[in-house]
């Protein structure tokens, strides 16, 4: 007999942090009890006790062909009776690389490594090392990994000095980390206007998927290029979720901007332990062991990551691939807008890519400002309502969604007769 969720919950915690390796999994933004999955195929997750979903959260991004497809298992099965890791070089890792410059013009050099949080890091380090520059800027509501000197939220100041988001991480780090409002082009302007001269880099996400989705309107991305080169500093763009997400060669390929270093992971690794980061080759030959800045890893370019991404990379450069998750994104929305406006729910929701965003509120927000403004509330119990019938969304109002090139006809009937239940219970 399978445990039920709670007995396997209440064992977790005897062990694990919270019961889990990474907070968001928690459900604590949610409540109630995580679901602990088992096995996983195609647009479909099945639970520890056998129960079936319809899966929109896709580790978080990664799995863009679907879970377990045929060709990326074998490309691991493959990989992995050859070798599972060598710490040595290894044509195939050239071979991604190559890839993803293909995919992502800006890409110059790129240097594997296995986490967003890892490529992020580095990017920063980078952008220091590179302009002699000390000071950081991000933007409130974008999450960039857990490293220190991205744990950092809008200080008081009037110019926006970082705090802490984070216990551990000194004042003396969150001071290098200048935080300003996402979309507010007049504000990054005025920070520039006092401190442009000390600032080493601009890391955003150009598509923001961490406070939920939120575009970047008109002149926001374009005003952040043309600042850095007035001023000398790096654009960072984290393409860790946009990355063949919001278009096969990310934000920047669908925006018509040029950042100097992008980051990415998720999608690229097919659901392994995989992230990159690249950018302009002036600035990547700084990185060790041509340069002086020091990044390593046992596990970079771990050639069973490596296998999974090539693989996955190749189904998804497939003729209408794209268009084809797209469109059912699309469809997504509009059906779960049509059957809110049925009951009669203040709801709305977009999507941009194979990347989605559902509110309760009647426009979609364009800041974090606004993104607080959401019903979290009603948010939490349509979650549990499509839970209930099946439907598995990201435990979190602050988070974007994600299809997948298995999700078809019947899961999109599957999810909106579900919603047309859920939000009449809301009615
Ligand atoms: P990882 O270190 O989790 O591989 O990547 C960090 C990261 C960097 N940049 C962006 C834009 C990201 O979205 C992420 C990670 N995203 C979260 C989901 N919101 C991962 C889920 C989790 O933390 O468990």
């Amino acid at each position: 007999m399978s445990q039920t969720p709670d007995h396997l919950f209440e064992r977790a915690r005897l062990s694990i942090p919270g019961g889990v390796n990474s907070p968001v999994r928690a459900f604590r933004s949610v409540g109630g009890t995580p679901v602990f999955f088992d096995s996983a195929a195609g647009a479909w997750l099945t639970d520890s006790a056998g129960r079936r979903y319809v899966d929109y959260v896709g580790s978080w991004g990664p799995m863009l062909v679907g879970h377990t497809h045929l060709e990326v298992v074998a490309a691991v099965q493959a990989a992995a009776a050859k070798a599972l890791s060598f710490g040595a070089p290894t044509e195939a890792e050239t071979e991604l690389a190559e890839l993803l410059r293909s995919l992502v013009p800006s890409l110059e050099l790129v240097r594997l490594l296995c986490s967003g949080t890892e490529a992020t890091m580095t990017a920063l380090r980078l952008a220091r090392g590179y302009t002699g520059r000390s000071l950081i800027v991000k933007f409130q509501g974008c999450y960039h990994g857990h490293s220190d000197g991205l744990l950092v939220k809008a200080g008081s100041g009037a110019l926006t000095f970082g705090n802490p988001s984070s216990a551990g991480v000194p004042a003396e780090i969150a001071a290098l980390t200048l935080v300003c409002d996402y979309n507010d082009t007049a504000q990054i302007e005025q920070l520039f206007a006092a401190r442009g001269e000390e600032i080493a880099g601009v890391i955003v996400e150009p598509v923001a998927g961490n406070m939920n989705l939120v575009l970047p309107r008109p002149g926001f991305l374009e005003a952040l290029r043309a600042l850095c080169d007035r001023h000398g500093a790096l654009l960072i763009f984290d393409e860790v979720m946009t990355g063949l997400r919001v278009a096969p060669g990310g934000a920047q390929a669908r925006y018509g901007i040029r950042p100097d270093l992008t980051t990415l992971g998720k999608v690229i690794g097919g659901g392994l332990p995989l992230a990159a980061l690249g950018g302009r080759r002036d600035i990547m030959e700084k990185l060790a062991p041509l340069g002086p800045v020091y990044q390593a890893g046992t596990l970079s370019g771990n050639p069973i990551a490596v296998a999974a991404g090539l693989a996955t990379l190749k189904l998804a450069a497939a003729p209408g691939f794209q268009a084809g998750v797209e469109a059912y994104a699309a469809q997504l929305v509009a059906g779960l807008v049509a059957e809110a406006k049925r009951a009669g729910v203040a709801f709305c929701a977009q999507s941009v890519g194979s990347m989605f965003g559902l509110y309760f509120r009647s426009t979609p927000p364009t800041s974090f400002a606004e993104v607080m403004q959401s019903d979290v509330a009603r948010f939490n119990r349509f979650f549990h309502a499509m839970l209930a019938r099946g439907i598995y969304l990201a435990p979190s109002a602050f988070e974007a969604g994600f299809v997948s090139a298995a999700h078809g006809e019947a899961e999109l009937a599957a999810t909106l007769a579900a919603a047309r239940e859920a939000f009449g219970e809301q009615a």
